[in-house]
């Protein structure tokens, strides 16, 4: 059935949001061979571009586009299937924007501000008071009304979002000091030793790589941008410090505009971009209470779904039980006879007879056969797990055979199976 949208907030309704979604997200390994990484499965049910489209719907955001770049097959059978609901008759709209469309047939988009670049006039026809620059690859909850109104407030040429890190993180992020008007005065893409905050010497100020511009000052900037030859047309390099340097660039704290939940005691924020974090993020979500609320009515994380049928849990014909302790189990998911511990299940998932699974990121439709014991895996969609297999036990015999992390992670993918 349509939603129909209450009439949306001043700001967010003449915004459109602009969600880069290209980058590979190299660090997934091999999760990401075949997709991009805002494709990446999250939370048992969506993909990790769900949280920022959900935080621009929610906030009131009519207009979005995406730009796809890298592996963009699945992404953008998603977005087809998950994000068709916008109606053009209500001035909405939403639009999928692949690299080497537009400015030239064979060109990619060199940077993240050129992907904004080559759709300019796209983005022009609809005419937004206001963009908001989004990446499509972190987990969090954020209402961007508060940070347009911040914009407007503050009559700023950027806003930058923001959030505190903790220093020796801080080198994979852009870091800024501010004035104590929220002014950046200074602006240092990955700097190798992070800047602390004033008073807070174990952490930084980093940009969570999200900005809002009034349209025509970030169309002004990019047409100049373009002309450059010794930019490199990316936001964190290029762009944000030259505005930094000669305009009048804000900082917008991500605590002021974080969606919580009463459950929630902390803002939470993750770039889920290594297989530790992601599996971490996962399994967080089977804690008796955990940091993200996904069961939050107010704010939704839209996703495409398909229709499936219940999750089902079954003696088998041994008479041991198929069961699950805390753990997410989707829809159309069968545990027959084997044993499930804080793990988390996407759509589809087969647990044969006497399996053992124990804190385990199983992504949509993997088979795990007869007698399979796994503990500590990350395993990719549409994976045959062999019957007896054991992983998690012997470190040597994972690291030879699978991705195995320093902490003791295995990522399994099909092609590492058929290697066996
Ligand atoms: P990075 O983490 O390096 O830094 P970047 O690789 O620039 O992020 O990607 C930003 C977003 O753009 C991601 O969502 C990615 O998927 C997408 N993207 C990358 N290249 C693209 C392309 N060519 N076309 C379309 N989309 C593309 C940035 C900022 C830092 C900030 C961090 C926060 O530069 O200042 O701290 O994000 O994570
Ligand atoms: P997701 O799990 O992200 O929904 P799939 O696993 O179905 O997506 O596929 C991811 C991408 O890999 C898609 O672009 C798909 O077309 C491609 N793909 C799937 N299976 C194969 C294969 N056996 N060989 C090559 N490409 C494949």
């Amino acid at each position: 059935m349509p939603h129909e949208f209450p009439p949306g907030p001043p700001y967010a309704r003449g915004a459109m949001a602009f969600v880069l979604a290209g980058g590979r997200g190299s660090r997934l390994m091999e999760l990401t061979d075949r997709r991009a990484k805002p494709a990446v499965y999250f939370g048992g049910k969506s993909r990790i571009i769900d949280f920022a489209l959900s935080n621009a719907l929610n906030s009131g955001i009519r207009r979005i586009g995406v730009a796809t770049q890298y592996k963009a097959h699945s992404l953008i059978r998603h977005l087809q299937r998950g994000w068709n609901f916008f109606r053009t008759e209500r001035n909405e709209s939403f639009d999928i924007l692949p690299a080497s469309q537009r400015v030239s047939e064979d060109a990619w988009y060199l940077g993240t501000a050129d992907a904004v670049y080559q759709n300019i006039d796209i983005v022009e026809d609809y005419a937004p008071r206001h963009i908001i620059v989004l990446a499509g690859d972190h987990i969090y909850k954020m209402d961007y009304e508060q940070m347009l109104a911040q914009h407007v407030e503050a009559c700023a040429d950027v806003t930058v979002g923001c959030l505190e890190v903790a220093r020796e993180e801080a080198s994979g992020f852009g870091v800024m000091h501010v004035d104590d008007q929220n002014r950046i005065v200074d602006f240092l893409e990955k700097p190798a030793d992070p800047p602390a905050m004033p008073g807070k010497p174990d952490m930084a100020l980093a940009s969570m790589g999200i900005y809002v511009f009034d349209t025509k000052f970030l169309f002004d900037l990019l047409r100049k941008d373009a002309e450059d030859p010794n930019s490199s047309h990316d936001f964190g390099k290029d762009l944000i410090p030259a505005v930094v340097k000669g305009g009048r660039a804000i900082a917008h704290h991500f605590s002021r505009s974080c969606v919580r939940s009463k459950s929630e005691d902390e803002p939470y924020w993750r770039d889920v971009g290594t297989v530790d974090a992601y599996f971490e993020a996962n399994i967080d979500l089977t804690d008796f209470v955990p940091a993200l609320d996904l069961y939050d009515h107010d704010w939704p994380i839209w996703t495409f779904s398909e229709i499936t049928p219940p999750a089902k849990f079954i003696h088998d014909r041994d008479d041991r039980r198929g069961r699950a302790i805390s753990s997410l189990v989707s829809g159309g998911c069968i545990i027959s006879g084997s044993g499930v511990k804080e793990s988390l299940l996407f759509t589809g998932v087969r647990v044969n007879s006497y399996a053992d699974v124990d804190r385990a990121v199983i992504l949509p439709y993997v088979d795990i056969g007869r007698k399979a014991r796994l503990k500590n895996v990350v395993i990719d969609s549409r994976v045959k797990i062999p019957e007896g297999l054991v992983v998690g036990e012997d470190p040597e015999f994972d690291a030879a055979r699978f991705r195995r992390t320093d902490k003791g992670v295995c990522l399994i993918t099909q092609a590492m199976v058929d290697r066996l």
